[in-house]
């Protein structure tokens, strides 16, 4: 198994008394609708049904058959089941479906039923995962849809395939082959982000090129939309803020210039004629070099404006990202997306949402939610997650993301009171709106089990069930992923779910514990780094963040120091102003404190620290011992390839305790705490360590 299938295996029910509970509720498929999105649900529902059962599930036309699953939208259903369902359609929102198990004429039916076709295909993963998951499938009632609207991957793709920060081999997308060449690749793509209810693509990278937007290349993209359009997947592109000057020849890309103004609307014309459903644009505008409305002294209204403008006769959006900060601000990189965008909340077209990261800093192990949340309330926001490794051992460690998007999507932003949660500010519930979206950076590339690490494709999944519900549990998440994956055994599930679990704690204490963060190498980010001075941005450099000395460690974001904290509400800042009140997981990321700082746990903070990177060592070192007790539950193939990897995280976390302690030790000239592992070599040597070839620069 080289995990190429994902978490669609199909595999044969191993329990028998289910196997046979499923059989007898099973024993064909009435399709009503003759649309590609109905096919494809058919032909779902056949495969899956059919592997896991062990036995052919025919289709069939005859509704009078007893044991039958029926699909189809309201508007296709036969008119004598309407009065069995009518009433569960109130409130239900477009994509949503409804899967329940009724008696017609005395035969037991299921019925997949949603409002249009895609929902159809949703509720057939969705009776599908039942299966896949053991479940019952008998006096079903469910009802579930999105409560996002735009649920994206974000991928940072080059038009020379290779793929920032991207771990997984090269581009999936084969533009030079494209448009003619359609690659399964695509199709299986499609499918899988459907079957967890991703409904949109950004193609391009947010550090966009051009060329994207000229003729010879959209006729690529309309070739990817036409595959995607039945599985329910727009497609987005980035559009390069000076493309009118680079492709267009114009002398400006001056937001405010009628010239340029038409010029993009010219564009999104031409574009809408060959893809009547494009999703539209999204920017990453001065920021890293990017070109963007500031160069023309206007601002991110101006700029976002213009596009908005430009697609809204179409339906059309811009995601305008706010991962801004510039060099010219010495004092918090922290702290400037917030300060250069809320003071333009209400400013933005109604079809504009602004993307802000999970933190303030960038994709770290840990960081505090983003202030941004909660502090535009007349501006939609959306989520931007990172599911590719940047900051976390790219794809050869084993880290569960979802874990940290439940933490940051659980966070109290206090901004309407306490309840005020980061997941009800991106739903649009806390300040009532209704352009919402999650956008997540793909961590996928052609690599044959599409992620590089087969644990990778949990976050992907992951991903996607929390923008399609961002209030469910991490864990239940993880059960329901190996369950698809890998096995249905309790003992499997149960050990492999506390593994994943704590793995994106590990991850945390073997690299930046306490708050720590952008320790890593520079520009490539690959292992350790605390010590790195010498980049011409001062915020580009480690020493700036964790600002070790004689005194102490960590990055004054009180009111004594930088201030960030003021930028939460007043309950959340009043929390993190002070050492004392502030999450033990958060305190080097707003206080300095002292290398004999007491913890809550009595350690000084310097064995705190140290014991934390010990601890990290130990976890990984178990979850290696828990992977190998469980090989009889694993194909070979995947098992080797965990195992290996699990091998690498081992010496890497390692790599990240002796690097980062003896680094630090120099500014608190204090012994390791007993049980710490005394480094067996010295600080030249990680220094001297280089990766010119390490992976995911693009
Ligand atoms: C950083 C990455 C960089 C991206 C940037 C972004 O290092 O490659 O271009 O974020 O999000 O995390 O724009």
């Amino acid at each position: 198994n080289n995990g190429y299938d994902l978490w669609l295996q199909y595999k044969k029910t191993e329990n028998n008394n289910l196997l046979s509970h499923y059989k007898s509720t099973v024993k064909s498929i009435v399709v009503f609708g003759t649309s590609k999105t109905i096919e494809i649900s058919a032909r779902e529902l056949k495969k899956g049904l059919s592997g896991m059962l062990g036995q052919t599930i025919p289709k069939t036309s005859n509704i009078e058959s007893d044991n039958v699953i029926v699909i189809s939208s309201l508007s296709n259903l036969e008119k004598n089941f309407l009065p069995l369902i009518e009433n569960d359609f109130v409130n239900l929102p477009d994509e949503g479906f409804l899967i329940k198990s009724v008696k017609y004429r005395n035969k037991n039916l299921t019925l997949i039923i949603s409002k249009n076709d895609i929902g159809v295909l949703y509720g057939s993963f969705a009776f599908l995962r039942l299966l896949q998951t053991n479940q019952r499938i008998d006096n079903l009632n469910i009802k579930d849809a999105p409560r996002l609207k735009h649920r994206l991957l974000n991928h940072w793709d080059n038009p020379d395939r290779t793929v920032e920060r991207g771990y997984a081999g090269f581009s999936i997308w084969n533009w030079h082959k494209l448009p003619e060449y359609i690659d399964q690749r695509y199709i299986d793509y499609a499918r899988a982000n459907a079957s967890v209810g991703i409904n949109g693509t950004v193609l391009t990278n947010v550090n966009a090129n051009a060329l994207i937007l000229t003729p010879e290349y959209l006729e690529k993209v309309e070739a990817l939309a036409n595959v995607f359009r039945p599985y329910g997947i727009k497609v987005y592109l980035t559009a390069r803020f000076s493309a009118p000057i680079q492709i267009g020849k114009l002398e400006t890309a001056d937001p405010l210039d009628e010239k340029v103004q038409q010029w993009w609307k010219n564009k999104a014309k031409e574009i809408y004629e060959r893809i009547p459903d494009f999703g539209g644009f999204l920017v990453k505008a001065n920021s890293e070099g990017q070109p963007g409305p500031q160069n023309y002294r206007r601002n991110h209204v101006d700029g976002a404006n213009m596009l908005a403008d430009a697609v809204a006769p179409y339906g059309g959006i811009v995601m305008w990202r706010a991962f801004v900060y510039s060099e010219h601000d010495p004092t918090d990189r922290a702290k400037q997306a917030y300060s250069e965008f809320v003071p333009y909340d209400g400013q933005f077209r109604n079809n504009v949402m602004v993307q802000v990261k999970n933190g303030a800093i960038d994709f770290q192990p840990r960081e505090p939610f983003h202030p941004m949340f909660g502090a535009m309330p007349h501006t939609p926001l959306t989520m931007e997650f990172q599911i590719t490794q940047e900051y976390l051992g790219f794809s050869t460690h084993l880290v569960y993301l979802p874990k940290l998007y439940e933490e940051v999507l659980q966070a109290d932003t206090y901004a309407q009171g306490k309840g005020s949660t980061v997941a009800k500010v991106i739903d649009g519930s806390l300040h009532n709106n209704s352009l919402t979206g999650m956008a997540g950076v793909s961590n996928i590339g052609n690599d044959i089990n599409w992620t590089g690490h087969h644990f990778a494709q949990a976050n992907w999944y992951g991903y996607g069930r929390l923008a399609w519900n961002p209030y469910l549990s991490a864990e239940k998440i993880a059960e329901e992923w190996i369950r698809c994956t890998f096995s249905n055994s309790e003992e499997f599930v149960d050990t492999i779910k506390r593994m994943m679990i704590k793995s994106r704690e590990t991850v945390v204490n073997y690299m930046t514990p306490y708050g720590l963060h952008h320790i890593m190498g520079t520009g490539h980010h690959y292992g350790p780094a605390p010590w790195v001075s010498n980049l011409p941005r001062p915020e580009w450099n480690p020493v700036y963040y964790h600002k070790a000395d004689g005194y102490g460690i960590g990055f004054n974001r009180t009111k004594s120091g930088s201030n960030a904290t003021s930028q939460y509400f007043p309950e959340v800042e009043k929390m993190y102003d002070k050492a004392k009140t502030t999450p033990e997981k958060d305190l080097l990321w707003f206080h300095h404190l002292p290398w004999d700082y007491k913890l809550k746990n009595e350690l000084t903070l310097w064995e705190g620290i140290a014991m934390k990177y010990q601890q990290g060592v130990n976890e990984v070192y178990e979850m290696l011992t828990t992977w190998e007790k469980m090989k009889k539950y694993i194909d070979n193939e995947r098992y080797n390839d965990v195992k290996m990897s699990l091998e690498i995280q081992l010496k890497e976390a390692k790599w990240w305790r002796d690097a980062c302690l003896l680094y630090f030790q120099q500014f608190s000239e204090m012994p390791l705490p007993d049980g710490v592992h005394a480094p067996n070599k010295n600080l030249d040597y990680y220094q001297s360590l280089k990766f010119p070839y390490a992976p995911g620069r693009g």
